[in-house]
């Protein structure tokens, strides 16, 4: 099934291996560590990679496969790797790309993991990062230098929300002859493409919103069939962060909902990003569907809609910001994101604490930020259960005065 399919019915079907056994309609799970073979011939044919087929599952499983072939399909990809976690794909990609006496641009606000390795484990590699702010072109520029080979970058930014242009990423790193490398979690393929645009690996924290019912640590990476096999063969196989048949059904039976979850997500997003922009209690709503956004004229371009997760100020000192998310109710103060539940929770403190504070400052993402991923409740009742506790906040400033 190809592109020319729209995304709501590429998210059930593209990619499926049909069961020709039993007919079965949802995927069969190969709970199985290791495959038979017929003979030692086949075995080493196998191994050779003379024969198409399963041997080992830390070298593929049917179950993954699927689950691979689906979101090659849905990035517009031709292959696709599975692993254990997300930063098992951002670290089994990054690997298989850099060696000793490399370098890498990287944008300064990445996740907080994501962060700490590029920026403390690569040195111990010798490989060397420079971090820059990716929405200026001339310093992503001036930051490439001979030995530079990956260009790695999040849009939108976890946690700050800032939407980076990927068709200037991918102009940059086809003109300097670098890999390009995106993070799409925040958007997942319902809302972004970036192959579309020329990036040539695309990773996703299958955690969140693929999977999206906060049951799974799992992680993506699509590109082509020859980055992916680079991969397969080396970081993946080597190093071992493979994901579970288990997971990977639990992923691909998220991923036929992920349209009409993702479209929830978007319009109640949209409303909460209106009601807590119009608040005089609160300072600055980061969401790329607001007018006021720095990456709105991106919209529409190179993503379908602002996504499901915000970040904003409370007007106040950071104490305010405690207590306001303490009171909540309803929502749920949780690290990660894209789950029915809707999360809140402080980055400074716990998803960018691998920062330290002046690189936390050097990268935009302040002190009292919090980050909120809107869930699948009606959205009065977000709301409601926001202004309950905006309020509470608000009588206690009064008694304090
Ligand atoms: C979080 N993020 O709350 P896993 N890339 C991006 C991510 O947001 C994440 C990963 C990769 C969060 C997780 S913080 C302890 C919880 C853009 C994860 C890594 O390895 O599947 O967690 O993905 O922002």
């Amino acid at each position: 099934m190809t592109d020319s399919k729209h995304i709501e019915t590429l998210t059930i079907h593209a990619g499926k291996i049909k069961d020709k056994q039993f007919g079965a309609l949802s995927t069969p799970i190969f709970q199985t560590s290791t495959f038979t073979f017929e003979n030692v011939q086949q075995g080493s044919a196998r191994f050779m990679g003379e024969e198409e087929g399963f041997i080992y599952g830390r070298l593929g499983n049917p179950t993954v496969r699927e689950l691979e072939l689906r979101m090659a399909a849905l990035e517009f990809t031709e292959d696709a790797a599975a692993f254990g976690s997300g930063m098992g794909a951002v670290s089994a990609t990054l690997l298989a790309n850099v060696s000793h006496g490399d370098h890498v641009v990287a944008s300064a606000a990445l996740y907080g993991c994501t962060f700490a390795l590029l920026n403390h484990k690569f040195a111990d590699f010798g490989i060397e990062v420079s971090f820059v702010d990716m929405t200026n072109e001339n310093e992503i520029r001036a930051a490439i230098k001979e030995n530079t080979k990956v260009i790695y970058f999040e849009t939108p930014v976890n946690p700050n929300l800032v939407v980076i242009d990927i068709a200037m990423i991918a102009k940059i790193a086809k003109d300097h002859r670098l890999i390009s490398i995106v993070d799409n979690t925040f958007m997942s393929p319902a809302l972004q493409n970036p192959a579309k645009f020329g990036i040539d690996l695309i990773i996703h924290s299958a955690t969140k919103y693929l999977n999206g019912h906060g049951d799974v640590i799992a992680g993506i990476t699509c590109g082509s069939k020859e980055q992916i096999e680079n991969i397969k063969l080396t970081t993946l196989k080597d190093m071992g962060a493979v994901m579970s048949p288990q997971d990977a059904w639990l992923v691909i039976r998220g991923l036929k909902t992920l349209s009409v979850r993702v479209e929830r997500h978007c319009s109640n997003a949209q409303r909460v990003a209106e009601y807590l922009e119009a608040h005089p209690r609160i300072k600055q709503v980061n969401y790329p569907g607001l007018k006021s956004h720095q990456g709105y004229s991106l919209l529409g371009q190179q993503m379908r809609s602002g996504g499901g997760i915000m970040a904003f100020e409370i007007e106040g000192s950071f104490d305010d910001a405690v207590h306001f998310m303490n009171n909540l109710k309803m929502c749920s103060i949780a690290v990660s994101l894209g789950d029915a539940e809707t999360l809140i929770q402080h980055p400074a403190s716990m998803t960018h604490s691998p920062y330290e504070p002046e690189e936390r400052a050097a990268a935009g993402i302040s002190e009292t930020l919090v980050r909120l991923s809107v869930g699948l409740e009606n959205v009065e009742d977000i709301i409601a259960d926001l202004a309950q506790s905006l309020e509470s906040m608000e009588n206690r400033l009064k008694q304090v005065i």
